[in-house]
């Protein structure tokens, strides 16, 4: 089972860790029966939290973020705040090379850019505390309007290698960062898809990775890409809206909906999905739809599970 982007996830909610971790099993079950009614939705924003990120050589070469020593992962934590949250974050570098972190779409100083040029990096051995703030949209003194900051971002190296970070993000230091909006409506679970080069989470070809879930799962994916290339992400039998959700915000949202996404080295976004909805469990194909790119292996799967835990004609050991 894939329990991959559970443990990576950054509970920062007290809602979401009540709810995903304290609760004994029909407590929980409950909680799932009354998702099904009314989803769960962000709270208000503004609290200032702390965490501790190490930065690590993975012993395959590759490196990582994790928040505990020796559990660095590829990607890195997933970060969840709400507008007008706070996050302190204390990175520790264990490698034996300079590291950053550097974060896209959220507020932040000079001193929190993460570049060598702004000498906000980590030398090996030492720590470094990086501080994103984010904001509600309002309206300026001007009377304009001005965005919040929810988003699918993200966050990466920029010294490895070279001053753009160029090594350090093609051999894994980056991950996901959510900033929702007071009354968004919150997932089941979230997984993060990293078209990196020609690899997906840096694995390699054909190998997934592959995600799970049960028809009716309110599933959220956040989608990045680095590296040298363009691509077109593609999934089976699930459509969502292109705007900043993925999701239709009623009758009238005038959102396109789509089922590929052209995208390219920095980008990201993010969308939710009903399990199966409409098309029933399977071993549905997410993959890059350049065509020669897909051959390759730049293929997962969405295993959309059947209450009972099947999956219609899947061969477990199929990519
Ligand atoms: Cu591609």
């Amino acid at each position: 089972m894939d329990r991959r982007g559970f443990n990576r996830r950054v509970l920062l909610g007290g809602a979401v860790m009540a709810t995903t971790l304290s609760l004994a099993p029909e407590a929980v079950a409950e909680a799932a029966a009354s998702t099904a009614a009314l989803p769960r939705t962000a709270p208000a924003g503004g609290e200032v939290k702390h965490i501790r990120m190490y930065a690590e050589k993975l012993p395959d070469g590759q490196m990582g973020y994790g928040l505990e020593k020796g559990r660095a992962t590829i990607p890195g934590p997933l970060i969840e705040l709400v507008e007008g949250d706070t996050l302190h974050i204390e990175l520790e570098n264990t490698t034996d090379v300079a590291v950053s972190l550097h974060v896209h779409g959220l507020d932040y100083e000079i001193s929190s850019d993460g570049t060598r040029q702004s000498r906000s990096h980590v030398e090996p051995g030492e720590t470094r505390t990086y501080t994103w703030r984010t904001h509600t949209p309002g309206r300026r003194k001007d009377g304009t309007w001005r965005e919040g900051s929810a988003g699918y971002w993200h966050y990466h190296d920029h010294v490895v290698g070279t001053d753009h970070g160029t090594g350090g993000v093609r051999k894994g230091l980056y991950g996901a960062v959510i900033v929702r909006r007071k009354g968004d409506i919150l997932p089941d679970r979230t997984h993060t898809i990293v078209f990196n080069d020609m690899l997906i989470n840096n694995r390699s070809p054909h190998t997934g990775p592959d995600f799970e879930a049960t028809v009716g799962d309110r599933v959220e994916f956040v989608m990045i890409t680095h590296g040298e290339y363009y691509h077109t992400f593609h999934m089976h039998g699930h459509r969502w809206a292109d705007n900043r959700t993925g999701l239709l915000t009623g009758p009238d949202d005038p959102s396109r909906i789509i089922d590929t996404k052209i995208v390219g080295p920095g980008d990201s976004f993010g969308f939710q999905v009903i399990a199966g909805e409409g098309v029933g469990a399977g071993a549905w194909m997410y993959h890059c739809h350049v065509q020669s790119h897909s051959d390759m292996g730049m293929v997962g799967l969405f295993l959309v599970k059947k209450p009972d835990g099947t999956i219609p004609g899947h061969d477990p050991h199929d990519h």
